[in-house]
């Protein structure tokens, strides 16, 4: 079985809501999917390794410093200033429209900052919402210890999830990009290039958006069509393939046979790379309450063999998958298959 890592500090983001089309509705992203995931691994006798400090480079490798300082001081600064949500939430947004091509100011009010760095409504911060999302990025980077160390594969079993982060905007329940981060650390240790297969449900648009035009990272991603009306709804298209990024959008209702399709055509993509990252989302299943998608367990086992066929060092970065019955079964499922 394939080793995991694990943080305690990943359980310390509890949003308790998102603001979904002007509603209120309660979190789908919990810290109970990284402990019904951690026990299903433990049942099946994964090692577990205790993730370890890393320092910000292979984050700041990715990320706008200014994102970066923002979300490590949105709480403490939102909770000083006494506002009514118990929640950072933005209200009014830094549109690129909005400002002749100069930079935005950066606002005088508290409340108004998050413009700036969120993109949506729906990914709220508050107490320990960094701790979480810093402790993910070090359970990435340790992951990518071990491959390249002794193990052809470790997962990173953290949360909150990361790939709909680009290098200065956050949203989707993602705050830092632990995909990105975890590529771009394997990058400055294999000769050539790194690949990113993304088979979340949904688009892994922050992935696409921070190697975009680069050639060093391959990215290819196997989700919901987002034309059909599914997240991230901007982003995901087949118009933004190029030779280093390959887009496979699915109808709703895919099941196995053209979801493995798809995995196919994303593991050849990624075959000339050196190292791979997997950005494992368990949501394309069917009962997931988040997709449309119908992948069985069968499914994820046999796209965890596709990969595995590659060959290549691999980091399995843990991204969505909501149905707490499901998601830790699911995750072994991929995982026995990566490892056959
Ligand atoms: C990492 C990941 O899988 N992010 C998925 C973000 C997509 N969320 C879209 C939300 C659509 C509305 N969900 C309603 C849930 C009610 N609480
Ligand atoms: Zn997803």
């Amino acid at each position: 079985m394939v080793p995991f890592v694990w943080s305690d500090g990943c359980l310390r983001h509890e949003p308790e809501a998102e603001i979904w089309i002007g509603t209120r509705t309660p979190a789908t992203e919990v810290p109970q999917r990284a402990r019904a995931i951690r026990e299903a691994l433990l049942e099946g006798g994964a090692q577990e390794v205790s993730s370890a400090a890393h320092d910000d480079a292979a984050l700041l490798a990715v990320h706008d410093p200014a994102l970066v300082e923002f979300l490590r001081t949105a709480w403490d600064d939102w909770s000083a200033a006494t506002l009514p949500s118990d929640r950072v939430v933005p209200y009014v947004f830094a549109r690129s429209g909005l400002t002749s091509g100069r930079a935005p100011a950066v606002p005088t009010a508290v409340w108004a900052r998050a413009g700036l760095f969120a993109y949506d409504t729906m990914t709220l911060i508050g107490p320990g919402t960094w701790e979480a999302a810093r402790a993910a990025v070090d359970v990435a980077l340790t992951a990518v210890d071990l491959v390249a160390g002794d193990g052809p594969i470790a997962y990173a079993c953290c949360r909150p999830p990361g790939h709909h982060v680009t290098r200065s905007l956050y949203g989707g329940s993602c705050y830092l990009n632990n995909t990105a981060v975890a590529a771009a650390a394997l990058l400055a240790r294999v000769d050539g290039p790194v690949a990113v297969v993304d088979i979340d449900a949904h688009h892994g648009n922050g992935t696409q958006e921070i190697f975009f035009g680069r050639g060093d990272v391959l990215t290819a991603s196997v989700h919901v069509d987002p034309g059909a009306g599914w997240f991230p709804h901007f982003l995901g298209f087949t118009a933004e393939n190029d030779d280093a990024n390959l887009n496979l959008p699915l109808p709703p209702g895919t099941g196995d046979d053209g979801w493995l399709t798809a995995v196919r055509d994303a593991a050849t993509f990624a075959a000339p790379a050196r190292a791979l990252v997997v950005a494992l989302g368990v949501d394309a299943a069917a009962g997931d309450p988040e997709s449309p998608l119908e992948v069985t367990a069968a499914g994820y086992r046999e796209a965890g063999a596709i990969l595995g066929e590659l060959g290549l060092p691999t980091v399995v970065v843990q991204e969505g998958g909501y149905d707490l019955g499901t998601i830790g079964p699911l995750v072994v499922e991929t995982l026995t298959g990566l490892a056959r």
